[in-house]
Formats: C-alpha cells, sequence, structure tokens
C-alpha cells in the first residue's frame, strides 16, 4: 500500500478545475468492470480518495422533482410508470399550471432545495409544449434556484430556446448500457439519446445524465453504462444513478431485486471514472434503508433527490433525510455554485 496521504477537497474553484483537467481519461469497459470486481473495501477507498480530492465529503446537493405533465407517453420504456400502454394506476394529466409549479419551486426552496428539477412524460415536446417550460425555466430561475428539465429527445433549435430560458440542466438518461437497451425500450433508439445529449451539450446547458440498475442486467452490462457516461466528452456534470422502482403493472415489476451491495459499487465506479460530476443517489432511496444509503454517500454519491415525491413514486420524507444526513454528519449544499467548483464556506 502506498503511503501517499489523502487529498482533501482543494482549496478554490480554480484548484477544482486545475484538478478535474488532469484526471480526464477513456474508460474500456472491461476496466471499468475491474473496478467492480475489487475487494468491497479497496472499491470505496479509491472512490473515497476521488471524491475528497474535489469535494467536501460532508456536502449533499439536495435536488427537488416536480412532474409537470404525468402520464400517457407513447414510449415503451420497461420500466416506466407513466407509459401509456401500462396499467400502472397513473392517470394522464395535461401540463401543470404555472402558479403550481411555482408555489412547488418556492416549497422546494424554503425547504433547502438548491435545484429544480421538471419533468415531463414526452417522448418529445411540441414547440408548444417548449413555450410553456420556458416559462417555467425563467420563472423558477428567477426564484434563485438552479434549474433542470426532463421532457424527452430534443429536435433542432430546441435546447437553444431552453437554454435562452435560464436553463442549467437538462436531465437525459443512457439508462443502462448499448448492449442491454433492446431489451428495456424499443421506441427510441440509444442514438437518439445521444443526439439529444450533443444538442444539449452544444447549447451549451449542463448535462445531467445516468442510468437505472436493477433492471436484469449483468455486472459488464452496469460497467458498459458507466464506460458509455465517462467516455462521453466531457462527462456529464450530474450523474443520477437510480435504482429500479419496481412497478406493478409495468413489465420490470417482480424481476429478481439488485444485491444492495452492487448497487453501491455502481455508485463508487461512478465516482472514481467521473471524479467531478455530482454523483446522485436518484430512484430507490425509500426502498433502500439508510444503511445502504449511507454506503452509498461513503461510496462518493454527494447528491439526491430531495421531497417526498419522485415523479409518480415515493421518496422519503423531508423529516426523514434531514435526521439521516445529521446522523451521517453530512449537511445540505448552501449555495448553487458550479458543481464542478464545490467548496464550501
Ligand atoms: N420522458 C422523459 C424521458 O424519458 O427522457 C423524461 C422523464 S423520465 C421519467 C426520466 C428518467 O426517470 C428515465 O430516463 C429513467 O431513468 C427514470 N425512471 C423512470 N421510471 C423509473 C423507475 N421505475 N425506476 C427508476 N428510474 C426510473
Ligand atoms: C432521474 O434520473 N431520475 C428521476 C429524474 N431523473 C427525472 C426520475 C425517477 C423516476 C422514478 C419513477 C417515478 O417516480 O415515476
Ligand atoms: Fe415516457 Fe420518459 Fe417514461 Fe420512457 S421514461 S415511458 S419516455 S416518461
Amino acid at each position: 500500500m502506498s503511503s501517499q496521504p489523502i487529498s482533501f477537497y482543494p482549496a478554490s474553484p480554480a484548484a477544482a478545475q486545475a484538478s478535474a483537467a488532469s484526471v480526464v481519461q477513456a474508460w474500456s469497459v472491461a476496466e471499468v468492470e475491474t473496478l467492480f470486481n475489487l475487494p468491497f473495501s479497496d472499491l470505496l477507498f479509491r472512490a473515497q480518495q476521488v471524491h475528497r480530492q474535489h469535494f467536501d465529503p460532508t456536502v449533499v446537493e439536495l435536488a427537488t422533482l416536480l412532474s409537470i405533465k404525468t402520464g400517457g407517453c407513447p414510449v415503451d420504456c420497461g420500466y416506466c410508470p407513466q407509459a401509456a400502454r401500462y396499467d400502472t394506476g397513473v392517470t394522464a394529466q395535461k401540463i401543470l399550471p404555472l402558479d403550481t409549479v411555482l408555489h412547488a419551486a418556492r416549497e422546494a426552496r424554503a425547504a433547502g432545495a438548491t435545484r429544480f428539477c421538471m419533468g415531463a412524460a414526452w417522448r418529445e415536446p411540441k414547440d408548444r409544449d417548449l413555450e410553456q417550460v420556458e416559462v417555467m425555466v425563467r420563472e423558477v430561475k428567477a426564484l434563485g434556484l438552479e434549474t433542470c428539465a426532463t421532457l424527452g429527445m430534443l429536435g433542432a433549435g430546441q435546447a437553444e430556446r431552453l437554454k435562452e430560458a435560464g436553463l442549467d440542466y437538462y436531465n437525459h438518461n443512457l439508462d443502462t448500457a448499448p448492449e442491454f437497451y433492446d431489451n428495456i425500450i424499443t421506441t427510441r433508439d440509444y442514438q437518439h439519446r445521444l443526439d439529444t445529449l450533443g444538442r444539449v451539450r452544444n447549447a451549451g446547458i449542463k448535462v445531467c445524465c445516468g442510468g437505472i440498475v436493477g433492471m436484469g442486467e449483468s455486472r459488464l452490462q452496469r460497467a458498459g453504462l458507466i464506460a458509455q457516461l465517462a467516455n462521453m466528452a466531457p462527462y456529464p456534470e450530474s450523474v443520477p444513478v437510480n435504482h429500479l422502482v419496481q412497478v406493478p403493472g409495468t413489465p420490470l415489476h417482480g424481476i429478481d431485486p439488485l444485491d444492495p451491495i452492487e448497487f453501491v459499487r455502481t455508485i463508487a465506479v461512478a465516482r472514481i471514472t467521473m471524479p467531478t460530476a455530482r454523483v446522485r443517489l436518484s430512484a430507490g432511496r425509500r426502498q433502500m434503508g439508510d444503511a445502504v444509503q449511507a454506503m452509498c454517500f461513503a461510496a462518493g454519491a454527494n447528491s439526491i433527490f430531495y421531497g417526498d415525491k419522485l415523479l409518480t413514486t415515493g421518496n422519503p420524507e423531508v423529516e426523514e433525510d434531514r435526521a439521516l444526513l445529521a446522523r451521517l454528519g453530512l449537511r445540505a449544499q448552501s449555495t448553487t455554485i458550479d458543481a464542478r467548483c464545490e467548496v464550501t464556506m
């Protein structure tokens, strides 16, 4: 074992960026799989070293989600309760009025969230849908929150419109490895997702992109997803790692659950391969229990969805999360300075 000291988070944003520049590397799937195969404590040790080089490991970002257009989606994502073709009990609704969205955003801000993410069950937004979202983005941003939207695939010019409205992040997930993708979704290609991510990046919007684990994929396929994400140039600023929430009525309901240790490994590998990204411990926390969540934070997760609802399914109550963070000696990020330069005052 080398006697090198563990580096702590950098003392200034400039130092963070300088160290980020030196860690850019391409990852083969085999290299990522080798990380997955490490003894658990070695994997966590490496992940913690990387985490501490770029972030204060005691700070967690709180992002609140709101479904601004629920259900009735024409896409066939096998995990999703909002796909019209599955009988999941989700009722299709119209886009929410602006005042409902702003009310939710103010509540999220008052509860301590710094990012507000608006999600819509669309394959892609129509131009007239986008007009309404642009107004929402402008007004939410004016509340002093970071803005994020997840609206499906974007066509030419749409990302630029969102950027102009003040959108900070666009969430669009790769969901799984290219080799496993066709088992989960058939009405929207992997390449469509990469095209949308390219449009978002070119428009100057920060990229929030991750996936779901626990859908029956192999470890090699989990490594394939992480390699895809880590090799994006540059890799996403935010990486949501979702644990499948099994919803009755969806094709993936009832499959064998993933070993929780494997979920923690996935977080650690995401941290090591994308050192300066916000790695978000995303869907599935309610089913996970405190001990697994604690391991995820120890493995380098530094962001959560905060608020008692994700889009249509449950998430831990705000008080529960506050208590968990306090028990772990973690605190909420208190400013919205660029996540890549996170330095707490
Ligand atoms: N319709 C848009 C799209 O698919 O891009 C935006 C909303 S969609 C619900 C956003 C993401 O939520 C999906 O890409 C998927 O990663 C995640 N998600 C949906 N259902 C989930 C579930 N049951 N468990 C875990 N993650 C889920
Ligand atoms: C992401 O990666 N996970 C969030 C957010 N981005 C939009 C969504 C999780 C949805 C879980 C199922 C539901 O609540 O409908
Ligand atoms: Fe539609 Fe998005 Fe759900 Fe897929 S994940 S069915 S695109 S809402």
